[in-house]
């Protein structure tokens, strides 16, 4: 195998005729690029900040990826606490795309006098190499871009947003790692402090790491309370909105939510029975202090209050560990239908809120009744809920 597969990368590697030097214009005459920062050592420093920080966001957006849509011998596993823990992965995914967004400005700024290199490709090998950088960079730009326009909920593309930037990531995250591979030596020749600096190295790395800060520090207050009163770019601010919260959708964005007055839950099990909000108030009331979480990146934490969801399905005869499917009112819309593993639906922290904050909930947080549970996506938070079922 060894001779072998060494015998093929010789093969691969074979110098290439060069093309003709007439050719050779514009960026691609020597000595174009005077800067002394584009060097190995400065690419480095930023390729490890980058590095981490991607590493950080794919593992951060697989664990929201599969608490929001989990693949079937997952979803019966996944854990109903901590109550924060799609809040926590969420923040830290949106937070650290962010911050990868300036880190890949600069480190591709210090690599880019290579793409005008002389010969464009040496070997096969070499435009193999090539190749697969122009991969990574492009799925790496693409990601960063839809992620940072879907913080913002805006969707100028024809693609669907989660499956194109969950496939990305996987391709992003796979180039890096053959990058990393095939740069290894030069990565390690340059990990090390070198005795001497290259002139101005040391401002621009301070200056990277001053945007990072501030791009950073001015979005993550709109998940980490205590950064609240920097938050200056973020798209949210979470503690503005109605009854103390914000609203993603809207009533009235969401079509038309209309109550109807004979609105009743209805509630299917063994023992189908509906109830109007009368009856709902009637019932046993508890408390649960939980975000939501949104996957655009903003959360903010709330007092609900409402019946146990637990306690309705056993009034509907189902015994515990069955999950449910929950209906909204909304006419249409990707959140119409939700279902939820049966390991939230008894957790006594999932509600049927009829109240946030002290007050019956308004239409915009989903009157006359709501779905929270612990540990799960906004997007699975069902308003203007119409109908529990059963699902075997
Ligand atoms: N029926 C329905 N429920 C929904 C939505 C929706 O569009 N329709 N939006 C979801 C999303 S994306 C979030 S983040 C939360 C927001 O809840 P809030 O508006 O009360 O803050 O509700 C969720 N519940
Ligand atoms: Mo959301």
């Amino acid at each position: 195998m060894e001779p072998n597969s060494s015998g093929v990368r010789r093969r691969l590697d074979r110098p290439l005729p060069p093309p003709p030097e007439a050719l050779r214009r514009g960026p691609f005459r020597a000595g174009t690029f005077r800067s002394p920062l584009h060097e190995p050592r400065t690419t480095v420093v930023l390729g490890r900040w980058l590095g981490a920080a991607v590493l950080v966001c794919f593992l951060t957006g697989l664990a929201g990826h599969l608490l929001q849509d989990p693949p079937a011998w997952l979803s019966g596993v996944l854990p109903a606490r901590p109550v924060d823990g799609y809040r926590f992965t969420q923040g830290l995914h949106v937070v650290s795309g962010i911050a990868a967004i300036p880190l890949t400005g600069a480190k591709l700024w210090t690599v880019y006098p290579r793409l005008f290199e002389w010969p464009p490709a040496r070997s096969v090998l070499h435009a193999l190499e090539r190749l697969g950088i122009a991969v990574l960079v492009a799925a790496l730009l693409l990601e960063l871009f839809t992620g940072l326009l879907n913080t913002l909920q805006w969707y100028p593309w024809p693609f669907p947003f989660r499956q194109t930037h969950f496939w990305l990531g996987w391709l992003a995250t796979g180039g890096l790692l053959v990058h990393l591979a095939a740069k290894a030596p030069l990565i390690a020749r340059n990990w090390r402090r070198p005795q001497a600096s290259v002139p101005g190295r040391r401002a621009f790395l301070a200056s990277v790491t001053a945007a990072v800060g501030a791009v950073t520090l001015t979005t993550a207050g709109q998940t980490v309370p205590w950064l609240r009163g920097l938050d200056l770019l973020a798209p949210r601010r979470p503690d503005i909105g109605s009854q103390g919260l914000p609203v993603n959708r809207t009533a009235a964005q969401a079509g038309t939510v209309t109550v109807p007055a004979d609105w009743r839950l209805r509630v299917d099990g063994p023992q189908p029975y509906t109830l109007d909000l009368d009856d709902l108030a009637r019932l046993p009331q508890h408390d649960a202090v939980l975000p939501i979480a949104c996957v655009e990146g903003w959360s903010a934490s709330a007092r609900w209050t409402g019946v146990r969801l637990a306690d309705l399905l056993a009034l509907a005869g189902a015994p515990t560990g069955t999950a449910v499917r929950v209906t909204s009112l909304e006419a249409d819309g990707p959140y119409r239908v939700m279902e939820m593993p049966a390991q939230y639906v008894d957790d006594p922290l999932t509600l049927l809120a009829l109240r946030v904050n002290g007050e019956t909930l308004n239409a915009d947080h989903g009157f006359p009744a709501r779905i929270i549970a612990p540990n799960r996506p906004g997007v699975l938070q069902t308003k203007w809920v119409a109908r529990i079922e059963v699902v075997r």
